[in-house]
């Protein structure tokens, strides 16, 4: 007798490039299309990309209010994304989104939203991780200025219930630190969503191109077996004016295994009938927080930023 399953129908929707000359009109144009192909490939939630509206501005050098100005969001939904809304309404599916928000009091956060099937935002998500500087490296081939145009996000990070699953919220740098798939896991996560934009060159040392995508994958497969979820990540990659940035868009089982992933650095939507109750065997045992977790020996990774001196023995 097979026991019920809770299956959500999953997509990620992996966007090529955004060049500075193309409209937001011209991508809500391509999310649209994928939106649709998600749908009629029995999709219920379809995953977009980090800052999915633009180019990713921060490779530039400008003023805040430059940057402001051109490739930030001053409402949301705003009459450029409204079709987006309208059509995911129309087919039922909730979708997450990344953009760059300016908010009423004029404050800039890296923000994604969770739009539920009947387009109403149940959640929305700032980026913590603000990775890159603040200042500018006019001999680097291109800037990664996050920590300039964004202001560290001021919400916790967060899970919501909807379209029948306990969905939580990250982008891009957040995937590459535990402590944000577990303050998720801890709220009882059982999926996490994220878009990303990831520069295929490092500025700072000669890393193989290899690693990238490496170090992307393993992130995504550790973190959702060692936190009993789906994960679900969508790339906004290949060249942007030239900037090129890895995809590698994927969903990964609560089990660490890759179920699907992107072969193109185009628009390229996956679709999986993800299985919630996969995850039940690995809470009820290996994974267990109540039973093995010991948060009393943990006390570090809250009370440090950095590394400090070895901690005193008692024995
Ligand atoms: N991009 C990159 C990311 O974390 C980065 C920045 C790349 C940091 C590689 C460290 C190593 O995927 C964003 N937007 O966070």
């Amino acid at each position: 007798m097979s026991k019920t399953r809770n299956t959500l129908g999953l997509a990620v929707a992996q966007m090529g490039p955004v060049h500075l000359a193309d409209t937001r009109r011209q991508v809500v144009g391509r999310l649209l299309d994928m939106l649709r192909q998600a749908h009629a490939r029995g999709a219920r939630l379809v995953v977009f990309p980090e800052l999915a509206l633009t180019t990713f501005f921060p490779r530039y050098w400008m003023s805040e209010d430059q940057a402001q100005q051109r490739f930030f969001e001053r409402s949301m939904p705003n009459p450029e994304v409204q079709p987006l809304f309208d059509e995911a309404r129309r087919l039922g599916v909730g979708f997450y989104l990344g953009y760059a928000e300016l908010t009423a009091q004029g404050v800039p956060y890296n923000t994604a939203i969770l739009v539920d099937e009947q387009a109403r935002i149940v959640g929305k998500y700032r980026k913590i991780h603000l990775p890159g500087h603040d200042e500018h490296k006019p001999d680097a081939p291109f800037q990664h200025l996050e920590k300039k145009f964004f202001r560290v996000g001021d919400q916790p990070f967060g899970v919501w219930d909807t379209m029948g699953a306990r969905i939580g919220m990250c982008l891009c740098n957040d995937r590459r630190w535990p402590e944000t798939w577990r303050m998720m896991s801890l709220q009882s996560a059982e999926l996490v969503v994220l878009g990303y934009n990831t520069p295929s060159h490092n500025i700072h040392w000669p890393e193989p191109a290899h690693l990238r995508m490496h170090h992307h994958l393993i992130t995504l497969q550790a973190s959702a077996y060692q936190n009993c979820v789906w994960a679900a990540a969508a790339a906004k990659c290949g060249a942007e004016d030239g900037h090129h940035m890895i995809g590698g868009s994927v969903i990964v089982a609560p089990t660490g295994e890759i179920a699907a992933q992107a072969i193109t650095e185009d628009d390229e939507v996956l679709v999986v009938q993800a299985d919630l109750g996969v995850a039940e065997a690995f809470r009820r045992h290996v994974f267990d927080f109540a039973r093995h977790r010991r948060p009393e020996h943990y006390g570090l990774i809250t009370e440090r930023v950095g590394p400090g001196p070895a901690l005193p023995r008692t024995e």
